[in-house]
């Protein structure tokens, strides 16, 4: 039960690769974390980010997989469209599962892509990949649908080229699950709160956790969003004990 983030470093520890290794602990398998960017920030502001070149990272992906079984990963902030390529590529020739969080802005605002990532997600790592798990900005970015109403993200859901769910802290919480084209609604309560950032992260890791102990992707993501809203309601996403 070894899993793998492919993602940032947020030194704050609330969202990227270290609040992805949290949550792998708290569910109960073992992390591991490759770093394709530094980031300086905290949950408040974003200062710079300092990209981690492809080769040093194919390095890294090479040097844990060589060593370890790994079935499912995820994908964080990948900054570029060469990043998403290469990850891609690698996703092939490990035949990893993977699970794409398609970061493109952060909640703070800050440089997390150079660029428009979702043409290169689309043509290389969705069609690739188990599952993705976009907020309602990304899933418009996806699609170039606007999403206002339920209706409009299960349309988004229907033209997303691989399974997904669409999260709903920004529709009222209503989350649009899409599973080999059936649409399951999921609507949670939403918490006020000011303690989101990193929300995004310890979903698409936990439902990774879930997948490598064995829950099928459903049931995996069922628990990863109560997860993710115990640790929302908690003030302590990332260092909750988790429902096991
Ligand atoms: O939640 C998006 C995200 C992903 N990865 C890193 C981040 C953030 C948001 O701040 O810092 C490294």
């Amino acid at each position: 039960m070894i899993v793998m983030s492919i993602a940032g470093v947020d030194p704050s520890g609330g969202a990227g690769v270290f609040a992805d290794l949290k949550t792998f602990q708290a569910i109960g398998v073992y992390g591991t974390g490759i770093v394709t960017a530094l980031t300086a920030q905290n949950p408040y502001k974003f200062f710079s980010t300092l990209p981690i070149s492809e080769n040093y990272i194919s390095e890294q992906i090479d040097s844990v997989l060589d060593a370890y079984d790994v079935e499912f990963i995820k994908t964080g902030m990948l900054y570029s469209p060469e990043i998403i390529k290469l990850v891609s590529k690698k996703i092939k020739e490990y035949n990893l599962k993977a699970v794409v969080d398609p970061v493109m802005v952060a909640t703070s605002g800050g440089d997390l892509t150079r660029e428009d990532l979702a043409k290169a997600m689309n043509k290389y790592l969705l069609p690739n990949s188990i599952l993705t798990t976009p907020n309602i900005a990304e899933a418009e970015k996806l699609t170039d649908l606007k999403i206002n109403t339920k209706e409009d993200a299960i349309k988004a859901s229907e033209k997303i080229i691989c399974d997904n769910i669409i999260t709903g802290g920004h529709l009222d919480g209503i989350n649009t699950i899409n599973i080999n084209d059936e649409i399951t609604i999921k609507k949670q309560e939403l918490i006020k709160t000011d303690n989101l950032h990193g929300t995004g992260c310890n979903l698409s890791s936990a439902i990774v956790a879930y997948l490598a102990k064995n829950n099928d992707l459903h049931t995996s993501i069922l628990k990863a969003l109560d997860y993710v809203y115990e640790g929302i309601k908690n003030g302590n996403h990332g260092t909750l004990i988790a429902k096991l």
